[in-house]
């Protein structure tokens, strides 16, 4: 027996020794120390043994399994500390590596133009009005002095939507001015900003979607010198102090008189360059005393108020202010073009 318990010790660690991972150091364990197990086998014997051989052979049966187990554990935790020090190799954080630079987005130009104009107004005392994109042709043309059979009115300029009523997607943002004239009675100074629609092909200076910003001041007394005297501190504001305006009569049916506004060349200064084609003049916006009929369709009484309005197309500005040559930049999201801005 002794001879045996010793063989069976040899046998084990000579067999711990060759084992390459955790899972076979284990299965070694089962083969000795398991239910059917090497010394387990031998210790069941021990009850053949004489009354005297059974302590010393008891005695070294303990010291076969304590130095199997502490074989076993020495062996367990040289494996794991190499599990762990392959781990830290693997998983290794040069702390001085420099770090993952997060690119940081930046604003459209056109939402930084848009602020801008709303800011400019604001600090002038005018109001925001937003309101819907899907519009009832009331309000986005008979209210506007633009009568059935008006050319504007056409399905080639105009994105009409099928059901009851005659709905459309809105072509100026004119219609939220009417609906506040609607709801309250003046003084009124508010600027509607947002996304009007255009049945227009796509090109360099055309889109389908585009955005206007338009003005409306209502009250006692308001006269053209008022219009021409908002419209150039907007215009100095926006280029620049030194900028200069001009007004050129035009025709809206919305409002009468009419005109066009230009500013002199934000570039050049009014020289003339490629920008404004050598005239030294750029077109910013329409604008003009709001039609009386206008007026009195919403319940103003225009024998004692009156009231100037303006519209400017955004991208328009934008690409003035920007010196973007092609309208599809402003929406096709080339990152490579917006981090320009
Ligand atoms: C009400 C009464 C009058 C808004 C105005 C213009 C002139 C104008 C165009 C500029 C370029 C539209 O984006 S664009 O194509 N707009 O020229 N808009 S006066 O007049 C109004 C608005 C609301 C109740």
């Amino acid at each position: 027996m002794k001879d045996r318990l010793l063989e069976v010790k040899a046998r084990a660690l000579e067999s711990f020794g060759k084992v390459k991972d955790l899972k076979e150091l284990d299965e070694a364990r089962v083969r000795v120390l398991g239910k059917k197990g090497e010394l387990t086998a031998l210790m069941k014997g021990m009850g053949k043994l004489s009354k005297e051989e059974r302590p010393a052979i008891g005695q070294l049966a303990n010291e076969v399994r304590t130095a199997i187990e502490q074989d076993l554990e020495k062996r367990r935790t040289q494996f794991e500390e190499q599990a762990v020090a392959a781990k830290l190799k693997k998983e290794k954080i040069d702390v001085t590596m420099p770090g993952k630079k997060s690119s940081l987005g930046h604003i459209h130009p056109m939402n930084t133009v848009i602020e801008d104009i709303k800011n400019i107004f604001i600090g002038m005392g005018y109001e925001i009005a937003e309101g819907p994109e899907i519009e009832d042709a009331y309000y986005n043309f008979t209210a506007l002095n633009i009568p059935k059979g008006h050319t504007a009115r056409d399905e080639q300029d105009t994105f009409y939507v099928e059901g009851e009523g005659e709905f459309l997607l809105r072509t100026q943002t004119s219609p939220m001015q009417i609906r506040v004239m609607e709801q309250r009675k003046p003084p009124i100074r508010i600027i509607a900003p947002g996304r009007v629609y255009r049945s227009d092909d796509v090109d360099a200076t055309h889109s389908p979607i585009f955005h206007q910003l338009e003005g409306l001041v209502v009250d006692k007394g308001i006269t053209m010198g008022d219009l021409k005297g908002a419209l150039e501190v907007f215009a100095k504001q926006l280029f620049g102090e030194d900028t200069k305006v001009r007004f050129r009569p035009h025709h809206f049916p919305f409002t009468e008189p009419s005109a066009e506004m230009d500013a002199t060349c934000f570039a050049c200064g009014g020289k003339g360059c490629r920008v404004c084609k050598d005239s030294g003049w750029i077109e910013m916006l329409g604008c003009g005393m709001v039609h009386p009929k206008v007026l009195e369709r919403c319940g103003i009484d225009p024998k004692v108020y009156s009231g100037f309005a303006f519209g400017m197309g955004l991208e328009r500005v934008t690409m003035q202010r920007y010196g973007i040559n092609d309208l599809r930049l402003l929406f096709e999201n080339d990152v490579k073009f917006l981090k320009q801005f």
